[in-house]
């Protein structure tokens, strides 16, 4: 009687806390959350884009972005932009280490993915699948809305 009482007691604040937890997300896994998903639109003559977020590890172990795919582009890369002298120029880069805890920025003049070799024109308003690969997370499959220029920060 009273140890039932006891797990009762246990359960019911959990299962509150879970049931109340705000979702803010646009899509999370259960370490990986991410935030504020962007591509951004190109001319028709462009053959690549970027791809803009932030990504949330809620898990106290660091982990890596290790790459990504998505149906309307060849190859998906990560890069970030460098200085070199008075040139920004973007490198390419194995992996993004997302610390535990912590949020990093895909965002313009920095880290982002590269969309090379695009398959076909993207617009304004549509949206894009894309799959995200980390090291310890599972993949993440999220949707991602095309911006212009001026609607993205
Ligand atoms: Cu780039």
């Amino acid at each position: 009687m009273k140890k039932s009482y006891l797990q009762f007691a246990f359960i019911f604040p959990v299962l509150f806390i879970l049931l109340n937890c705000p979702d803010k997300s646009d899509i999370s896994s259960s370490r990986i959350q991410i935030n504020r998903a962007s591509i951004l639109e190109v001319a028709p003559v462009q053959t690549t884009t970027a791809a803009f977020m932030e990504i949330e590890n809620h898990s106290s172990d660091e982990d890596f972005l290790i790459g990504a795919e998505t149906e309307i582009a060849e190859v998906c890369e990560i890069h970030e932009m460098v200085n070199e002298g008075e040139m920004m120029r973007m490198k390419k880069r194995d992996s993004v280490a997302i610390p535990g805890g912590e949020t990093v920025l895909l965002r313009r003049g920095g880290l982002h993915l590269m969309l090379i070799d695009l398959k076909r024109e993207i617009h304004d308003g549509e949206v894009i699948p894309l799959k995200l690969k980390f090291k310890n997370a599972e993949d993440i499959q999220i949707k991602i809305p095309v911006k212009s220029f001026d609607k993205i920060n």
